[in-house]
Parts: structure tokens; C-alpha cells; sequence
């Protein structure tokens, strides 16, 4: 063994490959006084007491006494907007006096400003500053993240970002699996020739995206002023011939059948969802489309709050992700969705901890290698300064996390 926490209070954590939805979601695997093992970057061995596995210990084995904490799966951030230039606090007292996130984007402000300030940051710079930001993000015990381009809306500058995520995931702990989100808005120079972007979309950045492998997902901003039902229909249908799984923005802001499309289109998750309809609710449960809820967005906004409890009820596998970007939540701190999720969406700690492990890992194909600690996944563990789980959503406000392990090293 190469690593081997003992001691550990309670030992949290999801079980299985696939999402859990409706009930399933809150079923839980808790062992107290539990034991890990790990070898060559994998969870090798969980157990209780004593017994440590029939590898053993050896002068080589790392061994950390957990001194009775929680420890749950490395957290799994499955939806953020990472690698941009510039932020946006500019936007701040234009949101104190009312004006709502899509009127400062029709203005030519919002997205389209991170758009300018991302296109004049060079790719290192863009790199460094993306790579403070992960290290933030780990200290907060996010172990994978997604990160979606989007502020380029150009071909050079979409394979710019998407570069710098491709970097930055060699370059430092956290996993990163990229989406590509060239349909996050229309650029200035396309105001008039919305349908000439969309072309430029599909003839020229799906396939430059997809000859270079920099993304496995493609999301769409599907949203009233930004992307029809139709138009994301589209962009996703090419998107998939071009081996890229769908993803989308859906039904945020205005209820406009986004939840109904993205079952219609397969894809693998369907992201916010304030204002998803019941047969859009309906259509996600039947599709499996798992539901990427962003709770701190709607705190940032001052909009209401996804129908979480309607989701489980109808058996549809929930999310849950910061949705970090400059704009409408610059927050990476995962500790805060999972808080505003059980206070705001009144998920039990135990769904919520599936929502940001085993259920985040599979909104991004992931639910075979991370999202719960089951032998043979990756070692991806957060040890927490809490000692049952409804503590680390009782506190807030307090970064609860002790120790970091990513791929069965201390971080
Ligand atoms: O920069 O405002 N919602 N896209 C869709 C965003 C928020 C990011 C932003
Ligand atoms: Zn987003």
C-alpha cells in the first residue's frame, strides 16, 4: 500500500458507477472508524477497524491518522466557465440598481466584455491566472472540475482557451474535462449575421475543436435573446457527428422548452433549470439526462431556486456545481453550493454529497473513475475538519476542508 488513512471518524460517500436519482440519491455508504487504502494513485482497500487489507503496510506506506474526521470523495465541480481574462466587478452596481444579467448582455456588456478581455490575454497569462484559480478550488476540495470555453467566439481564440484548459490539466492537480461553448453568445462582429455565426460555428469551430481532441462536451447557451431551442438543436446535432457529447444552458432564465430539448438531443446533462417546466422535468427523467443545478447563481442573481425536490421526486439524477465565471457567479467555492443546496433546495447532506461526487462525475463521463471511494476508482479523498456529514452544511462561511488527496497524493 502506498497510502493508508486510518482512523477515520466516518467515512461518507456514494456507491456505484452511474448517477443515483430519486430516492437512491440519499442512500448513502457511511462506515465508521473506517479504514483506506491506496496504491498506484487507486483506492485499494476500504474497510473498518483494524483490518487493513490483505496488501498491508510496509516502511514505503504513508500512513495519516485521520484523528476520527469525515472523509468523502474529492469533490467534483461539473459545471464551471474557468479560463477567462478579466472579471467583471464593473457589473456590480449595475445589479444593485435592478438591471437584469440578460439586459447588461444586450447592451454589448456581460459576456461579450469577458469576451474582449479573454481575446487580449495572452494564452500564459491566461494559464497562470487559471492555475490560481485551481489552486483555490483544490484548497476548497475540488478534485475534478468541467471547464467550458466560450469567451473567445472566434475560431483562434475558442482553441486559445481551450488550449489553456488542456494545459492547465497537465500542469496541475485537478482533472479538467473541457466542453466546448462557442454558442455562448453572439460576438459584437456577428451582431447583425446571427446566422452567419452559427454557420462559423458549425462549418469551422466544431471541426477545427474536434481534429485537435480539445473538447468531449458541447454546450449551448440556450436562453431567451441568446440561443433558440432550435439553434442549440442544431449546434448540438453537428456537435455530436463530431464525436462531442451535448450539454446544455437550459430553461435559466425563461422557461423555453431547454429541459425538453436537451432530452430530445440526448445529452449527457442539462444545466440550471430555474424555470424548467414539469414535462421538461418529465422528459429529463425519461432520457437520463442528469440535472446540473447551480445554486449560487441564483443567490448571485437574486432569482429563484431550481426545483430540486420536484427532480428526485420524479427520479431525475441531480448536480451540483458552482458554475464559476465572471459573471453571474464568481465564486469557485463548492462548499457554498453544497451549503445554499441544502438550506435553499432542502436536499438532505446525504443527496447533496451525491449531487457534488458520484452525480457531478457523471454529468461529465466520469462516474466509472471518480465520485466515490469504491475500489479500483481514482483516490480522490477530502478529509474534513467535521466529524459527521450534516456538520460540514450546518457551518457556513468556513473553509472545512483539512486535507486533500488527488489521485492518491497529499495536495
Ligand atoms: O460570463 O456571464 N450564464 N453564461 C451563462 C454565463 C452565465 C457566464 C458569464
Ligand atoms: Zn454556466
Amino acid at each position: 500500500m502506498d497510502l493508508l488513512l486510518t482512523n477515520i471518524g466516518t467515512l461518507a460517500t456514494p456507491v456505484g458507477r452511474l448517477a443515483q436519482k430519486g430516492h437512491a440519491q440519499g442512500q448513502i455508504s457511511t462506515i465508521e472508524n473506517a479504514v483506506i487504502g491506496v496504491k498506484d494513485g487507486k483506492i485499494a482497500y476500504v474497510g473498518s477497524g483494524d483490518d487493513i487489507g490483505s496488501d498491508g503496510v510496509d516502511k514505503t506506506t504513508k500512513v495519516i491518522d485521520c484523528g476520527g474526521k469525515l472523509v468523502t470523495p474529492g469533490l467534483v465541480d461539473s459545471h464551471t466557465h474557468l479560463v477567462f481574462g478579466g472579471w467583471r466587478q464593473k457589473e456590480l452596481p449595475l445589479k444593485l440598481a435592478g438591471v437584469p444579467y440578460l439586459d447588461i448582455l444586450k447592451s454589448g456588456d456581460g459576456i461579450l466584455n469577458t469576451v474582449k478581455q479573454t481575446r487580449s490575454t495572452s494564452e500564459s497569462d491566461l494559464f497562470n491566472k487559471g492555475k490560481k484559480l485551481l489552486a483555490e478550488m483544490l484548497q476548497f476540495g475540488t478534485t475534478t472540475c468541467e471547464a467550458k470555453s466560450g469567451y473567445g467566439l472566434s475560431v483562434k481564440e475558442e482553441l486559445k482557451q481551450l488550449r489553456v484548459a488542456k494545459t492547465l490539466n497537465k500542469n496541475q492537480p485537478i482533472d479538467i474535462v473541457s466542453t466546448f461553448m462557442g454558442a455562448h453568445a453572439v460576438p459584437n462582429e456577428y451582431a447583425d449575421n446571427r446566422s452567419g455565426y452559427i454557420d462559423l460555428i458549425i462549418n469551422d469551430m466544431l471541426p477545427a475543436v474536434a481534429s485537435e481532441k480539445l473538447a468531449e462536451f458541447c454546450d449551448v447557451f440556450c436562453e431567451s435573446t441568446v440561443f433558440t431551442p432550435q439553434e442549440s438543436f442544431r449546434i448540438l446535432t453537428e456537435a455530436k457527428k463530431h464525436g462531442m457529447t451535448p450539454k446544455m444552458h437550459a430553461d435559466e432564465i425563461n422557461p423555453i422548452g431547454g429541459a425538453e430539448t436537451a432530452a430530445k438531443l440526448g445529452a449527457i446533462s442539462a444545466e440550471h433549470l430555474i424555470q424548467a417546466s414539469d414535462e421538461g422535468i418529465r422528459a429529463l427523467a425519461d432520457k437520463n439526462v442528469v440535472a446540473v443545478l447551480l445554486p449560487a447563481t441564483s443567490f448571485y442573481l437574486d432569482k429563484p431556486y431550481a426545483r430540486a425536490r420536484d427532480m428526485i421526486n420524479e427520479n431525475v439524477a441531480v448536480a451540483v456545481a458552482t458554475d464559476f465565471n465572471p459573471g453571474s457567479s464568481p465564486s469557485v467555492n463548492i462548499q457554498l453550493a453544497m451549503n445554499l443546496a441544502c438550506l435553499k433546495y432542502k436536499m438532505t447532506p446525504a443527496e447533496v454529497l451525491t449531487a457534488v461526487t458520484l452525480n457531478g462525475a457523471a454529468a461529465i463521463n466520469r462516474a466509472d473513475s471518480c465520485g466515490s471511494i469504491e475500489v479500483g476508482k481514482q483516490a480522490d479523498i477530502v478529509l474534513w475538519n467535521a466529524y459527521d456529514l450534516d456538520y460540514i452544511f450546518y457551518r457556513f462561511g468556513s473553509n472545512l476542508v483539512d486535507m486533500v488527496v488527488k489521485n492518491g497524493k497529499v495536495v
